[in-house]
């Protein structure tokens, strides 16, 4: 038998692939690519939130923020750590995500203007995450799929404590109401463009389902993601910024308007509105924290010696 066609066995009998075991070379490369952008856009998307760290509306909130940013690096975490099992080094995918060679998800690049919008992005975007994040936990490179069990137990948190703050805004004042409606104007079709393009658009679908490291299609998850939320939609007295949204009888899912796919392609080639300023503030970070990381390894070589 072949390594290949002990791989395909694996594959097919859903036996997990494991760091040691051969894979074919795309199969690692893409790996490599998946893992490391969602590693990336952990770590980046600690910065809209964090944004709003030292202007939370009481101590409850900002412990709670705290918690759920912190969560964020360590998810960023494991997940270099799972892509480092393939060969990679961290250091090497965060520099090319540094110099615009690797992507991070396009949420991220939409600026937080108010608070609601840290409401809006545990609910929404922490959703649209755990939507497509439970679905990896049955991913078939078994690193992967491990760091999603955990990841998605503190996505669940972080997606519970956002609609909560958005369920206390929308019992306010008239005021919290429209600014939690202005949130999910804003937030809500980016929160589509998580998923990535339509499958017949999608060019590394078909490869990945076929090796299951993806276990459903873009549209699939989207379709899922709407069909969530639209009634959470509803509980909180809010409108969804759609005009075309309508539920289907006969389906039993939402049917909903086209998204903008021009501004998801600028966004992805680096024209956002906080692209130019989250790839900034992330260059920065690595500069300053140079002095750490040779204080780090002074300190360890000492203890070998
Ligand atoms: N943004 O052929 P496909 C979080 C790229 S959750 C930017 O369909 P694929 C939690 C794609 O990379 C967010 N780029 O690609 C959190 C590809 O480009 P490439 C992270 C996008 O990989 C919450 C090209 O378009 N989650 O961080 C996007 O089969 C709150 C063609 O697309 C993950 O990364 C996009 N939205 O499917 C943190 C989940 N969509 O590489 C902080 C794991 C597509 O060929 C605060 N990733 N592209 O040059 C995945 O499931 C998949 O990679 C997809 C894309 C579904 C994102």
């Amino acid at each position: 038998m072949t390594e290949q066609h002990r791989f395909d066995e694996r594959i097919a009998q859903e036996i997990a692939i494991e760091p040691q075991d051969w894979m074919p070379d795309e199969y690692r490369k893409t790996l490599i690519r998946q893992i490391g952008q969602h590693a990336h856009s952990e770590i980046v998307g600690m910065l809209p939130e964090g944004n709003w760290l030292t202007r939370a509306p009481s101590l409850k909130r900002k412990a709670i923020l705290l918690a759920k940013v912190q969560d964020e690096a360590g998810h960023g975490l494991y997940l270099y750590s799972a892509a480092e099992t393939l060969g990679c080094t961290r250091e090497d995918i965060y520099q090319k995500m540094l110099d615009g060679k690797m992507k991070y998800s396009s949420i991220f690049n939409y600026p937080t203007l108010n608070w609601a919008d840290i409401g809006v992005i545990g609910w929404l975007v922490d959703g649209a995450a755990i939507v497509n994040q439970v679905a990896l936990c049955r991913t078939s490179y078994g690193p992967y799929a491990r760091a999603m069990v955990k990841i998605c137990k503190e996505e669940s948190f972080h997606q519970r404590q956002g609609f909560e703050a958005c369920n206390v805004l929308a019992q306010g004042s008239e005021e919290q109401r429209q600014m939690l409606q202005d949130a999910i104007n804003r937030f809500w079709w980016p929160a589509l463009m998580m998923f990535g393009p339509n499958d017949d658009n999608s060019p590394n679908s078909a490869q990945s389902l076929a090796w299951k490291i993806k276990r459903f299609g873009n549209d699939e998850l989207r379709q899922r993601f709407v069909d969530n939320t639209v009634p959470q939609v509803e509980m909180l007295g809010m409108t969804v910024p759609d005009k075309d949204l309508r539920f289907n009888d006969t389906t039993g899912h939402y049917e909903f308007g086209e998204i903008d796919w021009q501004e998801f392609n600028e966004v992805v080639a680096g024209r956002g509105l906080c692209n130019e300023e989250r790839l900034a503030a992330k260059r920065k970070a690595w500069e300053e924290g140079a002095w750490v990381r040779e204080a780090a390894l002074s300190y360890a070589s000492k203890n070998v010696a």
